[in-house]
C-alpha cells in the first residue's frame, strides 16, 4: 500500500455543489442513486479528469448531463471512477450496488442487528457511491430513502424530513434536505425499527429544537442520562463559546456494531450503544461519565468539526482536539475540575506516553500515513486537546475565546488546516505562537531535567530546566518546544505557597514560566525560606518532568500543595520510588521491605478530614502498573506486579482500620444518582474495600459480598463482583459470577462487563478461560465492544498473563488479529498495538513479540494492520 503524504495536497478538481442521493434498501442489494451537481473548482485549471473514489460498488448506470455514458468513457479500478473529459459544470448521475448485510468493516452502509446505519468518516462513503471523498468538497444533500415499512419503519437522515409516503408492496419513503454543506463523512442514514425518546432545547437565539433519541425498544429506559447531557451540553456550548445549535432537529441513534464511541454527523448523532445507554443497575459511574463526555464532544463538533471541518485528513486534530479540549473543560465544569484533570492526565501519561515512545509515533499533524483510520489517535485526540489547552492557557480565556469566535465567523461553512485556527488566536491575542506550532510537527514526549538551589545568603531560588526530546521514527533530530510551566514555591517553613518574583516582575503564588530555549535557569528573588518547587501544576504540559525530590520532599508536597493535582502526582511519585526500590528487590531476589513513609502519608490522608472524598480516592490508588512500566527503562512485568501488591497489601495491614473506617463512614445507600458527591462517596468506598480485599480481610470479605447481594448499583455490583473474583481463592467469586452471568444474559453491555471482570483476573489460567469465553454465546468476533471487552482487556489490563513467558498470550492476541483483519481491519489494526510495544521487554519477551508481529505480516493483510505491523517491526 502506498502511502499520503500531506505536502501533495491540492484542491480538488471539480467540487460538488449539491448532492442528491436515493437508497433503495435490501440487505444484500441495495440500490443507491446519485446525482452529483459538479463544477470545475476555480483554482484548478480546466480539462482535468474526474476522478471519484468507490470501493466494493457494483455500477449499474451511469450519464452524464441525461446521457448513457459508453464503457470507454470511464473507467473504474478498485479506487474508483475516472471519467476523462467532463464539462465545467455538469450532471453526473449513477447508480451502484451495494450489500449492507456483508458489511463486517462497520464503514460505509451496514447493518447492526438488522438496523442500517452508516459510518462515513473517514472514508467509508466511498463504500455508498462514487463520490469525491475529502472533507474539502462540501455540498447540500438531499436524501431520499426507500425501505420496508415492517423492519423499517423509522427513516433517518441528516438535516429536516421535507416528504414521506407509502410505496407499493409494503415499502415506504422519507427525504430528508440537509441545508447545510457538508463533506460526505458527515452524511448519514439510519432505517430500522427504532423507538425514541423526545426532549425540546429552546436555544439563546429563541430557536425550538426537537432532540430525540433512537434505540431498540428494550433500551428506552436507559435514555434519561444521555438526554440530560445533551441539554446540559447545549447550554454550556451556549454559555461558554456562544456556539448555538443550527437546525430543528438534533437526533442521536444508539446502535450495538460500531467501530469507535460515536460520530457527528451532522442532526444525526450515531452512538455505539456503550456511549449512550445507562441505568444505574447496568452502568457503573465511570459509564455514566464517559456518555456525558461523549454526547457534549458529538454535539460540540457541531460546531468545532462541521461547520467548520478540516481540509485533508491530515488536519484530523483541528478538530479532534479542540473538540478534546471542549469535552473536558464542560465535564470539568459539571463534576471536580482537580479529579477530571487527574483522570485524564493519568490516563494520557499512561497511554499517550506509550504511544509516542513506540513505532507508531507521529506528530499532532502527521506528514504521511497509509490508512487514515489508524491515526485516529491518543496524539492527535489527546495531545492535541493538552496543545488547545496549552494554547488557552497562554493567552488566557479572553483571548482565545475572541480567537474562537474569529475563528468560526472566517472559516464558517470552510474546509481549512490547523494554522488557520492557531492565526486566529496569535490575531486575537497578539501572541507570537510561531515557535508553538512546533508542537503539531515533532512527535515524542519532551523531557524536562529540573534541578534547584536555594541560595540563602542571597534569598534567591535558582531554577534550572533543560528540555530534550528523544528522536521518534523518521525524526532523529528535536527542536525546542516552547513548555509553559505552572509553578508554585512552597515554603518549608510556612507550607505555603511564596510569592514569586521574577526579573523584578510578580509572578504572583502561583504563576508560569516559559521554557522556549534548551536550557535555562531562572533566578527568584526574594525568596524569603527555602522552597520545595512544585512544578507543571495541572499538567500544564504533555511533558514528563524530572526533578530530583527526596521522599521527604514529596511527602511534604503531599501535605502542603496548594494544587490539588501536584498534591496528587507528589503521592504517585512518592509510591514510584518506593516501587522502584521493591520491584529491584523482587528481581534480585532480596526481601521486600515496605517504605514506612509511604505508609505514614497514607495514614495522614486517611485521617485528615476533607470535604473532597473525589481527589482523596485518587490519591489514594496506587500508580496502575501500566503506568508504573512506563517508568521502567527495562519492563519487568511479574516483578512490576508483585512489587505493586506487595504495597497494597503493606498499606492495607498497616492502616486496616483506618480503610475500614472510610469504608463504613462513606456507604449511604441513598437512590442512585450519577452526581458527584455520589461518586465521589462511591469512589472512596470502593478503593477502601480494594484495599481490605488485597489482604483478604474478614469483614472486608463480609463487606464485600455484602455489597454485592446488596445489588443497590452497578459501580458496586461491579467494584465487589471484580474483587470476589480477582481473589487468590477463585471459589470466592464464583457463585456470583455465575449468578451475574445469567441474569445479564439478555443485556450485551453488561455482559462485556462479565468478560472484562474474568479476563483480567490476574491468576495464571486466565488464558484457557480468554479462549473458553470466545466460544461463549454472547461473544462474537464481529462485534468491536466484545472483541474490546474481552481480547481487547486481556492484552491490555492483564499484563502478568499476556507478558506469560510461554508466549501463548502473544499467540491468542495474534490469531484473533488474523481472524480480525478480515473481518474488521480498523478493529484489528488498534487490537495488535499490545504487540508491537516490545521494545523494553527482555530478550525472550521481545523475540516473542516479534515472532508473532513477523507471524502477522506473513498474513495477506489489510492496509490497516499491514501499516502498525510493518512500523512495529522496522
Ligand atoms: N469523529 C468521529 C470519528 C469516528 C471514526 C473514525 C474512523 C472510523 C470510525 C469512526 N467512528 C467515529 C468520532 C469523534 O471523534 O467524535
Ligand atoms: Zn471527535
Amino acid at each position: 500500500p502506498q502511502p499520503v503524504y500531506r505536502f501533495d495536497y491540492q484542491a480538488p478538481a471539480y467540487r460538488v455543489t449539491h448532492t442528491e442521493l436515493t437508497f433503495d434498501l435490501a440487505p444484500t442489494a441495495t440500490r443507491v442513486k446519485a446525482r452529483l451537481h459538479l463544477e470545475r473548482h476555480p483554482d484548478r485549471e480546466g480539462g482535468l479528469p474526474l476522478e471519484l473514489q468507490g470501493e466494493r460498488l457494483e455500477l449499474k448506470a451511469i450519464a452524464l448531463d441525461g446521457q448513457a455514458l459508453d464503457s470507454g468513457d470511464y473507467v473504474i479500478d478498485d479506487k474508483g471512477l475516472t471519467i476523462a473529459r467532463v464539462p465545467e459544470r455538469f450532471v453526473l448521475e449513477t447508480e451502484v450496488e451495494i450489500a449492507p448485510s456483508e458489511n463486517t468493516a462497520l464503514e460505509g452502509l451496514y447493518q447492526s442487528n438488522g438496523i442500517y446505519c452508516t459510518q462515513c468518516e473517514a472514508q467509508g462513503f466511498r463504500r455508498i457511491t462514487f463520490y469525491p471523498d475529502r472533507p474539502d468538497v462540501m455540498a447540500t444533500f438531499s436524501t431520499t430513502i426507500i425501505g420496508d415499512q415492517q423492519s423499517e419503519p423509522v427513516l433517518l437522515c441528516n438535516g429536516n424530513p421535507v416528504d414521506k409516503g407509502s410505496l407499493e408492496d409494503g415499502r415506504h419513503f422519507a427525504t430528508w434536505e440537509d441545508p447545510h454543506p457538508k463533506p460526505c463523512y458527515l452524511f448519514a442514514l439510519v432505517a430500522g425499527d427504532l423507538k425514541k425518546v423526545e426532549d425540546h432545547f429552546t436555544t439563546m437565539g429563541g430557536r425550538e429544537v426537537t432532540l430525540q433519541l433512537w434505540v431498540e425498544e428494550e433500551n428506552l429506559d436507559k435514555t434519561e442520562h444521555a438526554m440530560a447531557s445533551l441539554k446540559r451540553a447545549m447550554a454550556w456550548d451556549e454559555q461558554t463559546y456562544g456556539r448555538e445549535y443550527d437546525l430543528d432537529l438534533f437526533m442521536i441513534v444508539a446502535v450495538n456494531d460500531f467501530n469507535m464511541g460515536a460520530m457527528e454527523n451532522k442532526g444525526l448523532n450515531i452512538f455505539n450503544s456503550a456511549a449512550v445507554l445507562t441505568h444505574p443497575k447496568t452502568a457503573t459511574d465511570i459509564a455514566y461519565q464517559r456518555v456525558e463526555g461523549i454526547v457534549a464532544h458529538e454535539y460540540f463538533h457541531n460546531w468545532s468539526g462541521n461547520r467548520v471541518t478540516c481540509r485533508d485528513w491530515f488536519q484530523l486534530s483541528l478538530k479532534e482536539g479542540f473538540t478534546v479540549f471542549r469535552d473536558q473543560c464542560f465535564s470539568a465544569d459539571i463534576t471536580s475540575a482537580p479529579v477530571k484533570r487527574i483522570q485524564d492526565a493519568a490516563f494520557f501519561r499512561t497511554a499517550q506516553f506509550a504511544e509516542d515512545a513506540g513505532p507508531t509515533a507521529h506528530p499532532i499533524r502527521p506528514d504521511h500515513y497509509i490508512e487514515i483510520t489508524n491515526f485516529y489517535t491518543l496524539t492527535i485526540y489527546e495531545k492535541g486537546a493538552e496543545v488547545v489547552r496549552m494554547l488557552h492557557n497562554l493567552v488566557g480565556w479572553e483571548a482565545f475565546r475572541r480567537g474562537s469566535d474569529l475563528y468560526f465567523e472566517r472559516f464558517d461553512g470552510q474546509a481549512v488546516t490547523i494554522e488557520d485556527f492557531v492565526d486566529c488566536m496569535a490575531e486575537a491575542s497578539g501572541e507570537d505562537l510561531s515557535q508553538f506550532m512546533r508542537w503539531y510537527s515533532q512527535a515524542g514526549t519532551p523531557e524536562i531535567d529540573a534541578h534547584g538551589e536555594y541560595d540563602y545568603t542571597h534569598s534567591e531560588y535558582h531554577l534550572t530546566l533543560r528540555q530534550r526530546t528523544p528522536a521518534t521514527p523518521g525524526q532523529p533530530e528535536k527542536q525546542a518546544l516552547h513548555i509553559p510551566v505552572r509553578m508554585g514555591l512552597v515554603g518549608t517553613k510556612s507550607g505555603r505557597d511564596l510569592t514569586m518574583t521574577l526579573d523584578g516582575e510578580s509572578l504572583g503564588k502561583d504563576g508560569v514560566i516559559h521554557l522556549c530555549e534548551d536550557e535555562r535557569t531562572f533566578v527568584f528573588t526574594d525568596v524569603a525560606e527555602a522552597p520545595v518547587p512544585s512544578l507543571l501544576r495541572s499538567f500544564s504540559a504533555p511533558v514528563k518532568l524530572h526533578f530530583p525530590y527526596s521522599r521527604e520532599d514529596l511527602a511534604f508536597l503531599l501535605a502542603h500543595d496548594s494544587d490539588g493535582f501536584n498534591r496528587w502526582d507528589a503521592g504517585q511519585r512518592l509510591a514510584l520510588l518506593a516501587l522502584d526500590d521493591l520491584i529491584a528487590a523482587h528481581r534480585n531476589g532480596v526481601e521486600k521491605v515496605m517504605d514506612t513513609r509511604v505508609i505514614e502519608a497514607f495514614r495522614t490522608l486517611l485521617t485528615t478530614s476533607t470535604d473532597d472524598k473525589a481527589v482523596l480516592a485518587e490519591m489514594l490508588m496506587l500508580p496502575s502498573e501500566a503506568y508504573i512500566a512506563e517508568q521502567q527503562p527495562l519492563v519487568d512485568v511479574d516483578a512490576i506486579h508483585a512489587a505493586r501488591e506487595f504495597v497494597r497489601q503493606s498499606l492495607a495491614v498497616a492502616l486496616r482500620d483506618e480503610f475500614l473506617a472510610v469504608y463504613e463512614n462513606n456507604r449511604s445507600q441513598v437512590a442512585y444518582a450519577p452526581e458527584p458527591e455520589q461518586i465521589a462517596e462511591r469512589s472512596l468506598k470502593n478503593v477502601a474495600l480494594s484495599y481490605l480485599m488485597a489482604i483478604e480481610d474478614e469483614q472486608g470479605l463480609a463487606y464485600c459480598r455484602e455489597q454485592y447481594e446488596a445489588d443497590h448499583n452497578m459501580t458496586d455490583v461491579r467494584h465487589a463482583l471484580t474483587l470476589l473474583v480477582h481473589s487468590s481463592d477463585e471459589a470466592l467469586g464464583a457463585s456470583a459470577l455465575k449468578r451475574f452471568g445469567e441474569k445479564w444474559a439478555h443485556d450485551p453491555l453488561v455482559m462485556d462487563q462479565w468478560f472484562t471482570i474474568q479476563v483480567t483476573r490476574p491468576q495464571a489460567d486466565v488464558i484457557e478461560r480468554v479462549k473458553y469465553l470466545m466460544q461463549h454465546p454472547a461473544f462474537s468476533l464481529r462485534n468491536p465492544n466484545r472483541v474490546r471487552a474481552l481480547v481487547g482487556a486481556f492484552a491490555s489490563h492483564n499484563r502478568v498473563n499476556f507478558h506469560r513467558l510461554d508466549g501463548e498470550g502473544y499467540q491468542l492476541l495474534s490469531d484473533v488479529v488474523i481472524e480480525l483483519n478480515r473481518l474488521n481491519p480498523e478493529i484489528a489494526a488498534g487490537l495488535v498495538t499490545p504487540l508491537t510495544r516490545w521494545q523494553r521487554f527482555d530478550e525472550t519477551r521481545q523475540a516473542l513479540m516479534r515472532a508473532q508481529l513477523e507471524r502477522i505480516k506473513a498474513e495477506p493483510l489489510s492496509p490497516n494492520v499491514y501499516e502498525v505491523v510493518a512500523k512495529a517491526l522496522a
